[in-house]
């Protein structure tokens, strides 16, 4: 049984060689994916915000935190994306404008390759022009992720542009919640990656 706490320690001090290490040795065994992403490494980033929040770490620790956790990813992401099936339609994903955290939304991308789409990744800090273009390459659907509540409310920008075509508009992040999204007339709203996947599955298959 794989020590999460041990991993979910190493993410938190920014020790990315341990957490590549971890996560390496954790893939050479018949191991679940989706376990040490959840009951390691989103609980760890989760902690360092805790403490961010009572004065016990500052910004330079979170951004080696969020290092770590990257490197982590990046190495899962590969394995996520073989076990996916053939492309089930085409995501333009994105943080929006003012926003650079993208970690979460990193997430959200690696899980959807993983479920069998192609995923635009439109990166941080996107404007509205931004997510157009995403549509010119092709998107089904615009994925926005925010993480700041001053960032959030661009996400209504998003969907009010965006109302009268056809594409469908979903939005996620911490601090965003389903009463927002329905606030602001977004297609959807998902509180994690995995959610995300299964919202859009059932918008892409009605709009089928
Ligand atoms: Co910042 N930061 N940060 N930060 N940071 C938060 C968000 C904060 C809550 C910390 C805190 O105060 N406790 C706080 C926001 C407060 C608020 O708005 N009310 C905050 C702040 C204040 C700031 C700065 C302003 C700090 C400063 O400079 N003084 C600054 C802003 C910079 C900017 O964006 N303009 C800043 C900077 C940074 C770093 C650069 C240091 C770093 C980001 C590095 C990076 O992303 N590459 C960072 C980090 C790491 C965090 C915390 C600690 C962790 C975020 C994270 O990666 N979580 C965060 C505290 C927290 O969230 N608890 C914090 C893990 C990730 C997997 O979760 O992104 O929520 P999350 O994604 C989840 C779900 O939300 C969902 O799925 C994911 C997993 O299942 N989801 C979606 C996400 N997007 C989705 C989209 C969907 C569906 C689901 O559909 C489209």
């Amino acid at each position: 049984m794989a020590n999460f706490e041990e991993l979910k320690n190493a993410i938190i001090k920014g020790k990315r060689d341990d957490v590549v290490n971890f996560v390496k040795e954790y893939l050479k065994g018949d191991n679940d994916i989706n376990a040490i992403i959840d009951s390691a490494m989103i609980p760890a980033m989760r902690e360092i915000g805790e403490r961010f929040s009572r004065n016990e770490a500052y910004v330079p620790e979170l951004l080696i935190a969020a290092r770590a956790m990257q490197a982590g990813l990046e190495i899962v992401e590969p394995l996520l994306a073989e076990s996916g099936r053939k492309s089930l339609g085409k995501i333009a994903i994105g943080t929006v404008k003012g926003d650079l955290h993208d970690i979460g939304k990193n997430l959200v991308a690696i899980m959807l390759k993983g479920a069998g789409y192609d995923v635009i990744d439109l990166g941080v800090n996107c404007d509205i022009a931004k997510f157009e273009s995403g549509i010119e390459q092709g998107a089904d659907l615009i994925a926005c992720s925010a993480l700041l509540t001053t960032t959030m409310s661009y996400m209504k920008e998003i969907t009010e542009h965006f109302k009268d075509n056809k594409v469908k508009v979903i939005i996620g992040g911490a601090p965003v919640t389903q009463h927002f999204a329905d606030e602001i007339g977004a297609d959807g709203y998902s509180d994690d990656a995995n959610g995300a996947v299964k919202l859009v599955d059932t918008l892409l298959a009605k709009s089928a």
